[in-house]
């Protein structure tokens, strides 16, 4: 039976959700007027003020903000309260260039750990139910996130941050844990170590996992589920917005389902900027309604997906984002094809390899080269040349079929690729070197 943290919310009536959202729409635009004199700026400029903002259906009037605008209002710039009412700030790791640094007030996490609460029950987590949080804490928003979501959900919360994969195999079993948050490639990796160590699916404790914060295909799901003996949930969160539990998957794993009651999503077309209907893949972009401490209205995220509004059945009445394909950034433009990572990882995973890879991408005579190394699983690895060859060709002609390109294939020996115990770095592009 499908539980629910917050059961009047997640499953609300339409028509009462857009009341709600009219109302906190109307009252945070005019918060942020009051407030944000960098975002007010930006509304005098296209010449909209809060008296046009009445419903949701204004929400196209109002400006965007890009994680450029972030690094220009660098680091209070975009606050929407006194640094005296603000309690905590995260961070990103500013591997694309500068921080982000996001501000709370003690509501706005109440809020954000409300968010992961709901997550961790959808996927079926109870005050029974041992969580183990192997997320990053810190900056990061993952460990934070998910460790108050869980202590709101009832759980028994095992801390234990990233990394040290030994001793987090040893609180799973000895604390007999039955759920699992971390990143979806290190519960990847998780597996692998706990395979290597004699545990098949029937003697690991776990039940569900919680995985996100990077791009993971239905394939890399399905694999593992298959190691772990588990049902793997996603979930999608942002820094800019709290942080995880902006969206989350139910039982029905159909898709992700927007917190609607604090955050709007629209899908927009990147380069018009205009809005696209249900069901078109473009860019998402949120709004936050009730945020206090970092209230962004119109965020571009950079991320591509699709939204739908149909029924689902797990009963919530919330819209439902696709996975996300990869970040706009993320995508690779190779001999003027698009390519994401996330196609390549599915060729992978439907041929029998693992999500242990790396995409090598370079100019040669003026001419992108793309190469994607991958290790063979210990079972097909072996030293007959033949084999190997045949093995990448197949490869070859399974990309060539995905991606419409002609990438090369380099097949390397198991345990040669380093394991992340965060977010995965599966890109050198070296033509950006
Ligand atoms: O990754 C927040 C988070 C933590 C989400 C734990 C889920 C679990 P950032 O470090 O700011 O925050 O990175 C946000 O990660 O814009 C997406 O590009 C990507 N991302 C997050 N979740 C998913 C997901 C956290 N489920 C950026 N699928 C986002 C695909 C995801 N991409």
């Amino acid at each position: 039976m499908e539980r629910y943290f917050q059961p009047e919310i997640e499953c609300a009536p339409r028509e009462e959700m857009i009341k709600l959202q009219n109302e906190r729409l109307v009252r945070q635009v005019q918060n942020v007027w009051d407030n944000v004199p960098y975002y007010r700026k930006k509304m005098e400029a296209k010449g909209v003020t809060p008296a046009d903002i009445k419903t949701i259906d204004d929400l196209r009037k109002l400006p965007f903000l890009s994680k450029a605008d972030l690094r220009e209002a660098y680091p209070y710039g975009l606050m929407g309260r006194p640094v005296k009412d603000c309690v905590r700030i995260q961070s990103t790791s500013g591997t694309t260039g500068k921080r982000v640094v996001a501000f709370y007030t003690q509501h706005d996490i109440d809020l954000w750990e409300e968010c992961c609460a709901r997550a961790i029950v959808a996927a079926g987590g109870t005050n029974e139910d041992v969580c183990q949080v192997s997320y990053g804490y810190g900056l990061f928003t993952g460990g934070p996130g998910l460790n108050g979501g869980s202590h709101k959900a009832g759980c028994l919360t095992i801390p234990t941050s990233s990394g040290n994969t030994d001793r987090q195999i040893m609180f799973i079993m000895d604390l007999q844990a039955t759920i699992l948050c971390c990143t979806p490639s290190y519960a990847a990796y998780l597996g692998e170590r706990m395979k290597e160590l004699g545990y098949g699916p029937d003697d690991i404790p776990l039940k569900a996992g919680i995985f996100g914060a990077e791009a993971w295909s239905e394939e890399m799901r399905h694999d593992i589920e298959k190691t772990l003996g588990i049902k793997a949930y996603d979930i999608y969160g942002l820094t800019e917005l709290s942080g995880p539990g902006v969206s989350f998957e139910c039982s029905a794993q159909q898709g992700m389902h927007v917190n609607e009651d604090h955050f709007i999503a629209e899908i927009i077309d990147p380069v018009t900027e205009e809005p696209l209907p249900d069901g078109e893949q473009g860019e998402l972009v949120f709004t936050s309604l009730d945020k206090e401490a970092f209230p962004l209205l119109r965020y571009r995220t950079r991320d591509i997906c699709t939204l739908t509004r149909e029924k689902c059945p797990c009963g919530r009445t919330h819209v439902r984002m696709g996975k996300p394909k990869g970040r706009t950034d993320d995508m690779l433009i190779i001999r003027g094809v698009n390519v994401f990572p996330s196609q390549i990882e599915t060729v992978l995973i439907n041929h029998g390899y693992a999500a242990n890879y790396q995409i090598v991408v370079d100019r040669v005579n003026n001419t992108d080269t793309l190469d994607v190394q991958v290790e063979m699983t210990p079972e097909m690895f072996t030293d007959n040349v033949g084999e190997i060859q045949a093995r990448q060709r197949a490869l070859v002609e399974g990309l060539r079929s995905m991606l419409g390109l002609k990438a090369t294939v380099t097949l390397v020996a198991p345990k040669t690729i380093a394991r992340s115990e965060g977010k995965a770095v599966r890109v050198i592009d070296k033509r950006k070197i």
